[in-house]
C-alpha cells in the first residue's frame, strides 16, 4: 500500500503563508485554493489538512494527522504527547507579562497576590511556580491586553512581537517568560514508511536552508 503523509498546517493566520511556502519550496505541488480544509499533493505522497493552529497539537497526538507545524508557545501549552520534529526558524515571538505603564515594577515577586490575565495558563502557571510566586491566573481566549484597563486583572500575559500592541493599551513588557518559533511536530508511531516520508521532506527542507545561507 502506498502511504500518504497527512501535514496539517495552520489554515489562516501568522503561521499559515510561511508554513505553505516550506513545503512549496520543497518542490511539493498542492492547490491551497481560498476556503479548502483538505489538498492532495499532486507530486509528491502528501496530503495537507487546513486546521485551526490550536488543533493541531490533539490530531498529530492522535495521529489523524502524522506531523504538523505550530508554534512552540502552541505547542507547550497544549502539552500533547507528540515528537519535536524540527524547529523551522519562522513566527518568532516571545510570550510576556505587561503592567500598566504608569506603575512601577523591580522583580517578578511585586507578582504575589495579583491578578494576571493570559490565554497561556500553563506556561504562565509553571512559571509564577519555578519563581515561587502565588498569583491568581484568569484565563481568557482573546483581546487579552484590555484586561488591565477594564478592571479584569492586575497585569497581562500575552504574546509579543513588535510590541505595538502593548504600546497601544497603556502597558509596558516587564518579564519575558518564553520565546517561540514554528516547530514542526510529528505523531510519536509513524510506521516506517511514513517516517520515511518525513525524513524526505526534512532532506529537502535542508537543501533549502543550504542553499539560502
Ligand atoms: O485562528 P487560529 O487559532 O489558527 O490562529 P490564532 O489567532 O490563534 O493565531 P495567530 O495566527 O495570531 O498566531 C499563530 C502563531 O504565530 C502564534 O501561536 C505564535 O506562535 C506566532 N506569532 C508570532 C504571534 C505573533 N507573532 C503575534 N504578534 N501570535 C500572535 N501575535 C499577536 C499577539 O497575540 C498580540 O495580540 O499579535 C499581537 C502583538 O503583536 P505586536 O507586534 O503588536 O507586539
Ligand atoms: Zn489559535
Amino acid at each position: 500500500m502506498n502511504e500518504v503523509l497527512r501535514i496539517a498546517v495552520q489554515k489562516s493566520g501568522r503561521l499559515s503563508e510561511d508554513s505553505l511556502n516550506l513545503f512549496k519550496e520543497c518542490g511539493i505541488k498542492f492547490d491551497n485554493g481560498a476556503g479548502k480544509l483538505k489538498a492532495t499533493s499532486s507530486n509528491f505522497p502528501a496530503e495537507f489538512l487546513f486546521l485551526r493552529d490550536d488543533d493541531i497539537p490533539g490530531y498529530v497526538e492522535d495521529g489523524v494527522a502524522d506531523i504538523g507545524i505550530v508554534g512552540q508557545n502552541v505547542h507547550v501549552e497544549t502539552s500533547k504527547h507528540v515528537n519535536e520534529v524540527k524547529l523551522l526558524g519562522f513566527s518568532k515571538c516571545r510570550l510576556s507579562i505587561a503592567i500598566p505603564r504608569s506603575e512601577t515594577y523591580g522583580s517578578v515577586k511585586e507578582l504575589e497576590g495579583k491578578s494576571i490575565a493570559t490565554s497561556y495558563p500553563v506556561i504562565l502557571g509553571n512559571f509564577l511556580k519555578d519563581n515561587g510566586v502565588t498569583a491568581h491566573i484568569h484565563e481568557i481566549s482573546g483581546s487579552v491586553e484590555i484586561a488591565p484597563s477594564i478592571g479584569l486583572a492586575h497585569a497581562v500575559c500575552d504574546i509579543v512581537s513588535s510590541g505595538g500592541t502593548l504600546l497601544s493599551n497603556g502597558l509596558k513588557e516587564v518579564e519575558v517568560i518564553f520565546r517561540s518559533e514554528a516547530i514542526m511536530i510529528g505523531y510519536p508511531n509513524l510506521s516506517p514508511e511514513k517516517q520515511s516520508i518525513v525524513n524526505q521532506i526534512l532532506f529537502r527542507i535542508d537543501s533549502v536552508q543550504r542553499a539560502k545561507n
